[in-house]
């Protein structure tokens, strides 16, 4: 057996965190021989559900279950964390301005970066899915400076996996047949899902899509949340779920060979995609040896002016988010 990893989920009495936590546990993400110490980070008055959630913990007595501690302390949850996943933010309200969304969760992140900064360990490694998500990493990035700046990253791999399920769907594949999408910018109505460089069974199929079908999946892939919430009455929790460890699973076993993933991380200078350095933007990565390395893939031409637009969303937030 190896030695526990401490692993934090926020918003832990949510219901992402309840469709993703027992499947954490279950030793799908890490592996069955990596045993984990569950940090579950609440609200004070969250902290009588959360105990609930404890209660089935123990009585699904995981293996790998190497010990757990629930609180609503910052400094308790990420003190030497190795992993941390932030689900827990406040949701867009009745009436609510964007504006307003991302001043409340301003400080959920501000706060939540000033206490990394105090009790993490740079190599802790950090999923923003707190929408919005890109935004919320740069202001956690902003405060929790002594972080590896690769180690702040937030989840656009829900949209990525919408998407190779729309082109299963479309070619009546498994979703295991199809990779190699991606998604470009925001996790937003901006985000541009990529089609240029899919491959079903290792071939790649561009040329059997077409413009009509490329621009409706672009708009399915987009409008997705919206639909789920219109027919669920709530917000997609499951998919969230698997796509947050799906992220956390590749993160720490890598992509196999020749698979492209998204995953959404600080721009560096001079990237391919023409992307403002610093900003939170979702690019095409490998991960190998517990680091995401984007890759400089070409985009077809007619994505040029949506990728400009998903910059520009991404700008506003930032002006937004830090009063510029
Ligand atoms: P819930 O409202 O069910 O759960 C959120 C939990 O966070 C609550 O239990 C709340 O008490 C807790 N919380 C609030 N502030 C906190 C803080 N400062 N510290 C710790 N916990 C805190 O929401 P849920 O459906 O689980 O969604 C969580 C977040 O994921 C939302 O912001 C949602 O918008 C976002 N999403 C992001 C997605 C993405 O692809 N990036 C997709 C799914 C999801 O909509």
């Amino acid at each position: 057996m190896k030695s526990p990893i401490r692993v934090v989920i926020s918003g832990a009495a949510g219901q992402i965190a309840y469709n993703a936590i027992f499947r954490l546990l279950s030793g799908d993400v890490f592996g069955l021989d990596q045993p984990i110490h569950l940090v579950m980070l609440e609200v004070e008055p969250a902290l009588k559900f959360l105990s609930g959630v404890d209660m089935e913990i123990t009585d699904c007595a995981f293996p790998c279950l190497a010990g757990r501690t629930s609180t609503c302390d910052q400094l308790v949850a990420f003190k030497d964390a190795d992993y941390v996943i932030l689900f827990g933010a406040i949701p867009r309200g009745p009436g609510m301005e964007r504006k307003d969304l991302l001043e409340k969760n301003k400080s959920i992140f501000e706060a939540q970066g000033k206490a990394m900064q105090e009790v993490a360990k740079p190599e802790t490694r950090v999923l923003v899915v707190g929408n919005p998500a890109n935004t919320n990493a740069l202001i956690l990035k902003k405060y929790a400076t002594k972080l590896l700046p690769g180690h702040i990253t937030a989840m656009s791999r829900l949209d990525h996996n919408r998407c190779i399920g729309q082109l299963a769907q479309k070619f009546n594949v498994t979703p295991g047949q199809i990779r190699n999408v991606f998604i470009l910018g925001n996790h937003s109505g901006t985000m541009v899902p990529v089609l240029c460089h899919a491959e079903l069974d290792h071939k790649k199929i561009i040329d059997q899509i077409d413009k009509e079908w490329m621009k409706e999946n672009m708009q399915i892939v987009r409008q997705r949340g919206t639909k789920v919430i219109e027919a669920r009455g709530k917000s997609s929790a499951a998919s969230a779920a698997e796509a947050a460890l799906d992220h956390m699973h590749d993160w720490y076993m890598g992509t196999p060979e020749g698979e492209i993933v998204s995953c959404s991380l600080a721009a560096p200078k001079d990237n391919k995609y023409g992307v403002p350095e610093g900003i939170v933007f979702s690019f095409p990565c490998i991960s190998k040896n517990g680091e995401w390395v984007i890759q400089p893939l070409d985009v077809c031409e007619v994505l040029k002016e949506e990728i400009e637009k998903t910059i520009k969303d991404l700008l506003d937030e930032k002006k937004l988010a830090f009063n510029e």
